[in-house]
This record gives structure tokens, sequence and C-alpha cells, in this order.
């Protein structure tokens, strides 16, 4: 029971192919309470169905390009829990016509919306938890080998994603004082809502699984795992990091 008696927040739950989903059911098994938040209405009735399985969780609707939205959901958890412990950052977004054709085509609205939702949500985000998070807490944000490496078509998403890492580390610095832990987790690609309807996604999973190391696909579960992990006090030397959950992919040259 490593969460036992801990309280967090869960952003980024649709249905339950999400990796959000997947590590919040880790959480709920090691003893943590959740509050989740869904974008829209939408995206609740699927919430709502899935937290029945889960004690006593709370459910606030939260679209991240929204401050108000955003202050309503910490002011809900300041009044009815009081204390935060943990946050999971599992949202990205870019319009679709971004993720095709060429990156040096990306409208200014376009690559704006890719990182508002993608990137600057998490220090939004983290800038609303940290009063709630006294006596110390963790923060972690879901990212992508596309951050680094030029991955044809995720274009705008690897920009937003090396601005979202850079984040991690600079929110880690600001917030490592207050006894504050900010990591990454690198997955590799897993056919969740956000992957459905992307061009050439199955040959994606195909390369990944003949040239990772453990020439297999990554599993949510192992993602939700490492996710534990980078929770929970096991970590509590670990800060600022981006840690690969991608069966070692991210290590090859070729
Ligand atoms: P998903 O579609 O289940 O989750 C994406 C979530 O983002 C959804 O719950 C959606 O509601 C939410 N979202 C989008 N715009 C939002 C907004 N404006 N306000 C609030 N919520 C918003 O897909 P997923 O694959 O589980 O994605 C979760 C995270 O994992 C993302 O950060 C993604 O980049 C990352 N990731 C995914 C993969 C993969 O291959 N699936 C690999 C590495 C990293
Ligand atoms: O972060 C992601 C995907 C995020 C995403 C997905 C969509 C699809 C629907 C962001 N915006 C949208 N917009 C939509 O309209 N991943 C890590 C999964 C992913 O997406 C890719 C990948 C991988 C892996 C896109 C191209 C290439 C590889």
């Amino acid at each position: 029971m490593l969460m036992q008696g801990k309280r967090g927040l869960v952003v980024g739950v649709a249905n339950k192919w999400s990796i959000a989903w997947g590590i919040t059911q880790k959480l709920a098994a090691e003893g943590a309470e959740l509050a989740l938040t869904y974008q829209n209405e939408r995206m609740g009735r699927n919430v709502r169905e899935l937290a029945e399985t889960l004690e006593k969780p709370l459910l606030i609707p939260m679209d991240v390009t929204s401050d108000k939205q955003v202050i309503m959901t910490f002011e809900l958890l300041k009044r009815v829990w009081g204390h935060l412990d943990f946050l999971v950052h599992a949202v990205a977004f870019a319009p679709r016509e971004a993720l095709d054709g060429q990156f040096v085509a990306t409208s200014r609205e376009d690559f704006r919306i890719a990182h508002d939702v993608s990137a600057y949500s998490l220090t939004a985000l983290a800038n609303s938890a940290q009063p709630l998070m006294g006596e110390g807490g963790s923060i972690i944000a879901l990212t992508y080998l596309g951050s680094t490496r030029v991955i044809p078509n995720y274009n705008v998403m690897g920009v937003a994603k090396a601005a979202l890492e850079a984040s991690v580390r600079y929110l880690a610095a600001d917030l490592g004082p207050q006894g504050i832990r900010v990591n990454a987790v690198s997955a590799g690609p897993i056919k969740t809502l956000a992957a459905s309807g992307i061009a050439g996604f199955g040959s994606k999973m195909r390369h990944h699984r003949d040239r990772a190391p453990l020439r297999r696909d990554t599993e949510t579960e192992e993602v939700a795992d490492a996710s534990l992990f980078l929770l929970s006090p096991m970590s509590r030397g670990v800060t600022g990091q981006v840690l690969y959950v991608d069966g070692g992919y991210c290590i090859m040259g070729d």
C-alpha cells in the first residue's frame, strides 16, 4: 500500500484505454484517494462510469485551457480535501491538420493551441497545486520521444513535448525547496484515443516492436508502474527527470 493516506489529482482520463486511467487504477490499488477531471461533458459520461470502481472519487470538469476552470478545480480540492499529495498530467492536443505533412507548415494558431494544451497546462496546474502540497508532493507528466527526435507527423506535438520536458526541469528547480518533485514519464507508442486516427500508427507500433531491445509493445500497465514509482516515496531522491518506459527503444541508433 505505497499510496495509503495520499490524495491526488489525475488529469487526462478520457476512456478505459487512457494512460491516465491505467495510472489511476494502480494508484487506487495502492490505497490512494483520487480526484479525476474530465475535459467536457462528453468525456464526463465515460469518466463517471469508470470512477464507479473507485472509492469516493472526486469528479471535476476541467478544460486545461481555461484559467477559471483550473482555479475552480483547486478551490474545490482545497475545500473538500484541504491538501494534495500528487498530480498526474496526461493531457495533449494539437489540431489534426498539424499532425500531418511537414512541421514547417505549422500555423501560428495550431502552434499556440498545441503548446497551450500540452505544455503550458502543466505549469498552470503546478502553480495551483503548490499551495495545497504543504509538506511536499510529487508531480508527473506524460511525454514522448518526439520531444528530442524527429518522429514523422508528430510535428508540433514534438515541439510542445520539448517545452513540457523543459518545464518539468524548471518546475523541479522552483518547487524542490518545498519538497515538491516534478518528473516526466516518456512512454512508447500505445493505442489510445490520442493515437487513433493518426496516419500510420500501426506501422509506428510495428517499427517500435521490431527495434526496441525488449522486442514488444509498451504496455499501459508498465507505464502506470513507473508512474507509481515516481509518485510514491520510493523515488524521494528523484526530480527533474524524464524516465523512459519504452522497452529501451530510445537507446538504439538504428
Ligand atoms: P487519451 O486520449 O486517452 O488522453 C489524452 C487526454 O487529454 C484526454 O483525456 C483528453 O480529454 C485530454 N485533453 C485534451 N485536451 C484537453 C483540454 N483542453 N483540457 C483537458 N483535457 C484535455 O490518450 P493517451 O495516449 O492516454 O494520452 C495521455 C498522455 O500520454 C498525453 O500527454 C500523451 O502525449 C502521452 N503519451 C501517449 C503515448 C501514446 O502512444 N498513446 C505515448 C507517449 C506519451
Ligand atoms: O502525444 C501523442 C498524441 C497526442 C495527440 C493526438 C491527437 C489525435 C487527434 C495530440 N493531438 C491530437 N489531435 C487530434 O486531432 N502521442 C505520443 C501518440 C502519438 O501521436 C503520434 C505519434 C504517437 C506515438 C502522431 C504521429 C506520430 C507518432
